[in-house]
C-alpha cells in the first residue's frame, strides 16, 4: 500500500497517483488504514513521527528536492530508501529565479526603483551581459540548468561543486580550496546547494567578503547557507549592492528579522521553484516501476553525504 501525505493537495495528488499506478491501493492521511501494509510512502513536511507507525516502510518519495528535513528526523529507519525529484520541472523555474535576480541587478533596477521613489532622472552606465561574472554554487540537477541558459545569453559562468564537472561554456571548479578566489571573480553568486554539515555558513563572513564591492547574492538553495548576521554587517557596511533571498534559517522569516527592511534585501517566501504535481507523480511513478524490476532509480538520497 502507498500512503499519502500531502495536505494542502491532496485529492490532486491522490488522483494522479491512482490514475499512474493503477494496481497499487493509495491511502491518504488522515485516513484510518492498517499501518503494517504501508510499504511506500509520497510525502512532503510530515509532522513529527509520522513515520514511526509504519514498520513495513520500505521506501519514502519525498514531494520536493530537498531532503535536509527528512534526514534530520528520528523517525525513519536506516533501512528505509530516500528518494527525492530530480528537477521535474523545477529547473525551468529555478533558472527563471536567477535570471530575475540577475536582470534585476545588472540592469540597475534596484537603483531605478530607489530613483523612482525619489523622482529622479538620472540614467544610470551600461552593464553588458558579458561583462557581468555570474557564479553558480551547486551543479546538480537545477544548478546545470541554470548556468547553461545563463552562459547562454552570454554571460561568463563559472559553477561550483563538490567533484569535478565538465559542462560546455561553463568554466567548473570544485572543492573548498577553490572557492575563495572564484569569490574574488564574481559579480553575481547565486546559490542553489543543498544544506547539510558541509553547506552550514559556508558563507561566512570570511567568505562573503571575498565578493567584490558592489556583487549581488541570490540564494534559492537554503537558508542554512549564510551566516545571516555576517551578511547584514557586510550589507550595513554597502559592500553588496543586491540581496535576493529565498529560504532563510528560519521560515516563514520572523516579523521582526532586519531583512524584510533592509533597503538592499529582496524577499521572496521560499517560492523559487515549486513542485508540479503531475511531472512529480510521472517520476514517482517511473522510479516505483523501476524499483520493481531492479532498474536504478532516479534520485536516490546519499544519506551519508546528505543530499
Ligand atoms: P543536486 O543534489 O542535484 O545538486 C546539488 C549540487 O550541490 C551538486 O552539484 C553538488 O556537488 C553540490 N554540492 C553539495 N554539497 C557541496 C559542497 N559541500 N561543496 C560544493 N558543492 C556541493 O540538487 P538539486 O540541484 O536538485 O537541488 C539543490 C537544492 O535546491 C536542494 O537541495 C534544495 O535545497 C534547493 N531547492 C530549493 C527550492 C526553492 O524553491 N527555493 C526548490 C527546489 C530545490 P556534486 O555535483 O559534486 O555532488
Ligand atoms: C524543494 C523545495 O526542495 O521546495 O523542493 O525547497
Amino acid at each position: 500500500m502507498l500512503y499519502l501525505y500531502s495536505p494542502e493537495q491532496q485529492d490532486h495528488y491522490h488522483h494522479l497517483l491512482q490514475e499512474a499506478l493503477p494496481d497499487w491501493s493509495i491511502a491518504c492521511w488522515p485516513q484510518e488504514i492498517n499501518a503494517e501494509a504501508v510499504t511506500h510512502v509520497v510525502a512532503w513536511k510530515p509532522p513529527v513521527n509520522f513515520f514511526s507507525r509504519f514498520s513495513n516502510l520500505q521506501v519514502i518519495f519525498t514531494l520536493g528536492a530537498g531532503v535536509d528535513k527528512f534526514l534530520q528526523r528520528d523517525d525513519i529507519p536506516e533501512h528505509v530508501t530516500i528518494i527525492r525529484l530530480t528537477d521535474a520541472g523545477m529547473a525551468q523555474q529555478m533558472t527563471e529565479y536567477a535570471l530575475y535576480g540577475l536582470l534585476h541587478f545588472q540592469r540597475k533596477m534596484d537603483i531605478y526603483r530607489s530613483q523612482q521613489q525619489n523622482t529622479v532622472w538620472q540614467p544610470q552606465p551600461t552593464r553588458l551581459a558579458k561583462d557581468t561574472r555570474v557564479t553558480i554554487l551547486g551543479l546538480g540537477h537545477l544548478g546545470v540548468h541554470v548556468a547553461q541558459t545563463l552562459a547562454g545569453l552570454g554571460y561568463p559562468v563559472s559553477g561550483w561543486s563538490r567533484h569535478p564537472r565538465n559542462i560546455e561554456h561553463v568554466r567548473c571548479v570544485h572543492g573548498c580550496d577553490a572557492l575563495g578566489s572564484l569569490l574574488q571573480e564574481t559579480d553575481v553568486l547565486f546559490s542553489i546547494l543543498p544544506s547539510t554539515d558541509e553547506t552550514q555558513h559556508l558563507l561566512d563572513a570570511k567568505h562573503l567578503a571575498l565578493l567584490p564591492k558592489d556583487a549581488a547574492l541570490i540564494n534559492a538553495g537554503r537558508g542554512t547557507l549564510l551566516d545571516e548576521d555576517a551578511l547584514l554587517n557586510l550589507l550595513n557596511q554597502q559592500h553588496l549592492r543586491f540581496v535576493l533571498l529565498d529560504v532563510f534559517a528560519s521560515e516563514p522569516l520572523p516579523a521582526a528579522h532586519p531583512f524584510w527592511r533592509h533597503p538592499a534585501v529582496m524577499i521572496t517566501p521560499h517560492v523559487a521553484a515549486d513542485t508540479i504535481p503531475e511531472e512529480a507523480v510521472a517520476q514517482i511513478a517511473a522510479n516505483i516501476q523501476a524499483l520493481a524490476s531492479g532498474h536504478p532509480v532516479q534520485g536516490q538520497v546519499d544519506r551519508q553525504r546528505g543530499y
